[in-house]
C-alpha cells in the first residue's frame, strides 16, 4: 500500500474538523487533493501511480459521509483515470490526464457557482426580505450578484446551531454591503411570515427531489410552508447524487456531542445524552425550485438531471466504484 501524500493528509483532516467546509468547498479541495497526488508521483508504474491515487481517495472519502459533491469530485478523477489506465496509456499521459481532470472538476466547479449567482439573481426582486440558514456559496453567489445589480433587499440569517455558520454568512453580507440581520435558530417561525423567500444551499439533492443540507434547514422549509414563503435551493449539479437513484442513501453525519456541550458539561450530567446530526433531508413537496447552473428546476426534475449530467453510464461508474462508498 503506497503511503499517503503529507499535503492529502492534512486536507483530508481539514474536512474531517470542518476547517474546510461547504460542499462546494469539499468537493474542490478533494479534486486539488487528487491533483497533489498525481504532481507529486514518485510512481515509476501507471499501477503504482493509480494505486497512489486511490489511497488519496480513499482517506478523503471517509472524512464526512454526507455531501456527495465529494465523491462526485473523486469519482469524476478517478473513472477517466482508470479508463484511460485500461487502454495501457504511458505514465506520462495518465499523470498528466489526471491532472487535467482535477483541473477541470474545480474550474467547472467555479463556473457553475458563478452561473447559479447570475441565473438565481433573476430571482431577487427589489425590496424584498430573505431567509437564509447557514453558509453556502451558492446562495452568497445568487446575493451579491442580485447586490451588483443594484437590487436592494435584505437578508435574514439563522445562525444555525452548533457550528453558528450563520455568522460566517452574516460577516460576508456584512462586507459586500447587503442589509442583514442574524436571528437565533428558535426566531425562524417568528419571522417567517414577513419574508419573501427562502434560499439555502444544499449538501446532497436525491433523486425524488429531496435536499439534504444542514441540519436546521427541514424545519426552515416547513415553516416556509406553513406561511406560503417560497423555498428555494442552490445547488450546483455534481450535488445531484448518482447512488440514490439505486437505492443507495448518503449516511446523515452525526458529529461529536462536544460540539454542543464541552467535554466538562457533559461530565456533570452523566445520564444525558447528547444527539448531534449535521444534516436533514427537506422533502420535495417544501421546495418550490432548484436552481442550478443549468438552470432552474423543480424538485420533481432532479431525476432528469441526474440521468443527463451522469448518465446510465455514470451509474455504471456508480456501481464499479461502490467500493469507495463502502469504506469503513
Ligand atoms: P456550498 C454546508 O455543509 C452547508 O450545509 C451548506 O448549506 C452546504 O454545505 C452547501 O454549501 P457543511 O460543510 O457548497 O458546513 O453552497 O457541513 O458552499
Amino acid at each position: 500500500m503506497p503511503s499517503t501524500n503529507r499535503k492529502v493528509v492534512e486536507i483530508a483532516r481539514d474536512i474531517k474538523s470542518m476547517k474546510i467546509r461547504g460542499a462546494g468547498k469539499i468537493a474542490r479541495h478533494a479534486a486539488e487533493a487528487l491533483l497533489i497526488t498525481a504532481q507529486q508521483s514518485k510512481a515509476k508504474k501507471p499501477s503504482t501511480f493509480v494505486r497512489e491515487l486511490e489511497t488519496s481517495a480513499r482517506l478523503l472519502l471517509e472524512t464526512r459521509p454526507t455531501a456527495v459533491s465529494l465523491p462526485n469530485s473523486i469519482r469524476f478523477i478517478m473513472f477517466r483515470v482508470i479508463e484511460a489506465h485500461k487502454r495501457n496509456i504511458k505514465l506520462r499521459q495518465l499523470r498528466q490526464l489526471a491532472i487535467k481532470a482535477a483541473t477541470d472538476f474545480i474550474q467547472n466547479s467555479l463556473k457553475a457557482v458563478k452561473s447559479i449567482g447570475v441565473i438565481g439573481a433573476k430571482r431577487i426582486g427589489d425590496g424584498e426580505l430573505i431567509m437564509t440558514h447557514c453558509n453556502s456559496t451558492a446562495v452568497i453567489a445568487i446575493l451579491e450578484t442580485a447586490f451588483n445589480q443594484g437590487k436592494h433587499f435584505e437578508i435574514f440569517v439563522c445562525e444555525t446551531r452548533p457550528r453558528l455558520q450563520g455568522r460566517i454568512t452574516a460577516q460576508t453580507l456584512n462586507e459586500i454591503g447587503i442589509p442583514t440581520t442574524l436571528i437565533v435558530d428558535g426566531a425562524i417561525r417568528h419571522f417567517m411570515s414577513r419574508m419573501d423567500k427562502v434560499i439555502v444551499g444544499a449538501d446532497t439533492v436525491v433523486a425524488n427531489g429531496a435536499v439534504i443540507n444542514k441540519i436546521g434547514t427541514s424545519t426552515v422549509a416547513l415553516t416556509a410552508y406553513e406561511s406560503r414563503v417560497s423555498f428555494y435551493v442552490a445547488a450546483e449539479t455534481y450535488k445531484f447524487s448518482p447512488e440514490t437513484m439505486l437505492g443507495q442513501y448518503p449516511k446523515i453525519e452525526e458529529r461529536d456531542p462536544s460540539e454542543i456541550l464541552s467535554k466538562e458539561e457533559l461530565k456533570e450530567m452523566p445520564g444525558v445524552k447528547v444527539r448531534n446530526p449535521s444534516f436533514d433531508i427537506t422533502p420535495p413537496h417544501l421546495i418550490n425550485l432548484i436552481i442550478t447552473e443549468r438552470g432552474i428546476i423543480s424538485p420533481q426534475a432532479a431525476f432528469m438531471i441526474i440521468r443527463e449530467e451522469f448518465g446510465l453510464k455514470a451509474l455504471d461508474e456508480s456501481m464499479k466504484y461502490q467500493t469507495y462508498h463502502l469504506l469503513s
